[in-house]
């Protein structure tokens, strides 16, 4: 078990035997092999024999008794009729009737077709045997993943090994591992995946590469998922020669206009694109005084006779701003730039939003924007690849904090406004929406380079499709169907999961001070000296007496009243805030009691002993399931789980020491600097050792 197959490993399924009413053959309606239907009839072949342990005949015509029938809705009523039934199916959807030895697999379109044939597989894998029938639908259109693949192979914050799209400035000749990559996306109903880096290379665009953009598209399209690409901006000047890339100028259009019907004549069915601009050092209008609308509408224009659609990333702030300003605010950014241009973006246009208005940290409330657009389509944007959640050597299972984001009120206009809502373009009647997750899978057989990390992949597209399921369901059907039936195994692993959030949170950083991370290179070990005094503005403000941002209007950088007014009141308000967003919105002294009684400083103290003891416990709950799971994945995750407990130890202490340096406010606990089962190694007389440096620095206590 190396991982490859990850959810998908049919394996066989204890009462196979006693599953008798098995359908005899499969019928799918279209045998064109790059027909989604075509793979869903392979893919149920292919499963039943796994699972079941019989060989069915895949045929594409044939009667609908003791049969599994997939296709689409057209098809199917064209050889058998009208199917009342299937009346609700909304774009990408499913009709999964089962009925003892007649299975209808019925699609909207061919994706959805595919999309029910993995669901049934799913069903049998773990045992749910159940009849019945049902339509589901998914929540919103857009639902995909970016991947930030370099030219030259390497990934942006990748933690599994080189690209599987790109190798030495050109996609990559070998695509076996694209079509299993979107065998396993198909399976959780990701219809989209942008295959290059935000921060992009526009030599992307050669001859060349537009060829082996075609070959990934045409890997992807027998699983029904579209291929897109990120641009760089200054493609016209940088990659065309023209003097300019203002994209008011008609010239820049037209290049844009033949570099993209170049690409669509190779890719006819390409999702569009994603674009970063004016962004910690990217290029983009701003630099010719155009409006970022401006920008993202050269490209819609571009795109839209192909039916593309433009991502362009909310992203925007200026990584140069002051500390000495106490109004400054990098959280500011977002809502500051789009402001004035809502309404302003072409039909084709999605803003695609981080999920809180910093950068994927541990605790941050949503983004203001979702509420600030009313009249331009978003999506929202997660991440899988755990950059400053612990780079896939720490479990952090993230899809209880997508489900706090996801179910967020904002209250616009005192009404109902669920983030998910927003997203899906429901709130504010908008035709398009959705989701995408920088997922940074690598060339390791685990995808992410741990097994466990597999469920925050598995977790995001289930909750793509339907934010309203709850984290931890979604998890114990993965568990099931990675690692099987065992009742420990999934106790044990659901447990670990489900703690492991609060934990990382408690010993890395609390109380909304965000992750504590190095925060200007690695994103990784504990660094709190580094978030401040600097242009990037994840800052903490933290002196001698007292610590957070002052995001209030009254006395700060007003960042609170970017939020629609009800839920503005609650942030100002140093009551109404919620512990666990304290210092993400108030500056306090250390000694500011909190709800639970505690002070702040005690709270920091007494949290990261727990999160760090936490972590110590997954050790002990992952060796008890030695012999309940194969050696090899249960020898990887233990490597992994104890390298966890050490680094949760060296976090615990570093935060610890640091804020009773600053503050000079002991321990109640008398616990800080004393640890007494603890010696560095730094402090030992060791033979045949030397002291040496570490990379990153602060994944060791003492930086070596
Ligand atoms: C930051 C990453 C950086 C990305 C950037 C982005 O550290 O590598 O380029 O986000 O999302 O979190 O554009």
């Amino acid at each position: 078990e190396d991982g490859s197959q990850a959810w998908l490993r049919y394996a066989p399924v204890p009462q196979a035997s006693s599953y008798q009413s098995l359908p005899s053959s499969i019928v799918a309606l279209n045998s064109t092999r790059s027909s989604p239907v075509y793979t869903a009839g392979q893919e149920l072949q292919r499963g039943v024999k796994g699972i079941l342990g019989k060989q069915l005949s895949v045929n594409s015509t044939g009667k609908s008794e003791s049969t599994i029938v997939v296709g689409t809705l057209n098809a199917y009523q064209e050889v058998f009729g009208n199917l009342d039934d299937a009346d609700d199916l909304e774009e990408d959807g499913f009709y999964l009737s089962i009925e003892d030895s007649k299975v209808l697999i019925i699609g909207q379109n061919e994706r959805g077709a595919l999309y029910g044939a993995f669901e049934y597989l799913s069903r049998i894998a773990q045992e749910m045997f159940e009849t019945g029938s049902s339509i589901s639908n998914p929540h919103a259109p857009i639902r995909w993943t970016n991947e930030w693949d370099n030219m030259d192979g390497s990934i942006e914050r990748g933690f599994a090994g080189p690209s599987i799209f790109l190798k030495n400035g050109y996609v990559t000749d070998n695509i076996t591992r694209v079509t299993e990559y979107a065998r396993l996306l198909a399976s959780i109903r990701i219809n989209g995946i942008i295959v290059n880096n935000v921060n992009a290379n526009a030599t992307l665009l050669s001859s060349r590469n537009i060829e082996g953009l075609g070959r990934l598209a045409d890997a992807m399209r027998p699983y029904g998922i579209q291929l897109g690409i990120s641009l760089n901006f200054a493609s016209p000047h940088d990659f065309g020669g023209l003097d300019t890339f203002d994209p008011l100028d008609p010239e820049v259009d037209a290049w844009w206009a033949n570099i993209t019907n170049k690409i669509y004549s190779r890719v006819p069915d390409m999702a569009g694109y994603l674009v970063k601009a004016n962004s910690e050092g990217q290029p983009g209008p701003l630099t010719y005084n155009r409006t970022l609308a401006d920008g993202a509408n050269m490209f819609a224009k571009a795109v839209e006779p192909h039916g593309g659609i433009v991502m362009f990333r909310a992203f925007v702030y200026d990584n140069h701003i002051s500390y000495s300003n106490w109004t400054a605010d990098r959280a500011n950014a977002a809502v500051d730039f789009f402001n004035g241009l809502d309404g302003k973006f072409d039909e084709n246009v999605v803003v695609q939003i981080k999920y809180g208005p910093i950068d994927f940290q541990v605790r941050e409330p949503p983004s203001p924007l979702f509420s600030a657009l009313r009249n331009t389509s978003v999506a929202i944007e997660l991440q899988v690849t755990q950059e400053y959640l612990g780079q896939q050597c720490h479990l952090v299972y993230l899809a209880p904090l997508w489900k706090e984001i996801f179910e967020f009120d904002l209250r616009a206009d005192s009404r109902p406004s669920k983030v998910k809502e927003i997203f899906s373009g429901e709130r504010f009647r908008r035709p398009l929406g959705g989701s995408a997750a920088v997922v940074n899978v690598g060339t390791n057989t685990t995808w992410l380079g741990s097994h466990l990390a597999m469920s925050n992949l598995y977790a995001y597209g289930i909750m793509a499709w339907d934010p309203s399921i709850e984290p931890e369901a979604v998890l114990q059907n993965w568990i099931r169907l990675t690692f099987g039936f065992d009742r420990q195994v999934m106790d044990t692993i659901t447990d670990m999961s489900m703690k492991s959030w609060p934990a990382y949170e408690n010993y890395t950083g609390n109380l909304g001070i965000q992750t504590l991370t190095d925060i200007l290179y690695t994103h990784y070990g504990p660094n709190p000296a580094s978030q401040d005094n600097n242009g990037w503005g994840q800052w903490t403000r933290a002196d001698q007496f007292s610590i957070g941002m002052d995001r209030t209007v009254k006395n700060g950088t007003g960042n609170a009243g970017q939020y629609p007014p009800e839920i503005a009141r609650t942030f100002e308000n140093i009551d109404t805030t919620p512990d666990n967003l304290l210092l993400w919105f108030h500056h306090v002294p250390y000694t500011q009691p909190l709800k639970s009684g505690k002070t702040v400083i005690q709270h920091f103290y007494d949290a990261h002993y727990e999160g760090a003891a936490t972590a110590q416990s997954f050790v002990k709950q992952w060796d008890s399931l030695e012999g309940q799971i194969d050696a090899e994945r249960f020898k990887e995750i233990q490597f992994r789980q104890v390298y966890q407990a050490g680094h949760a130890l060296v976090w615990r202490d570093f935060i610890n020491e640091f804020y009773r340096n600053l503050s000079s406010i002991p321990d109640e606990a008398k616990r800080v600097g004393h640890h007494p089962y603890r010696i560095e190694a730094e402090n030992m007389t060791l033979i045949g050792y030397r002291r040496q440096a570490v990379t990153p620095a602060p994944a060791a206590s003492g930086y070596t």
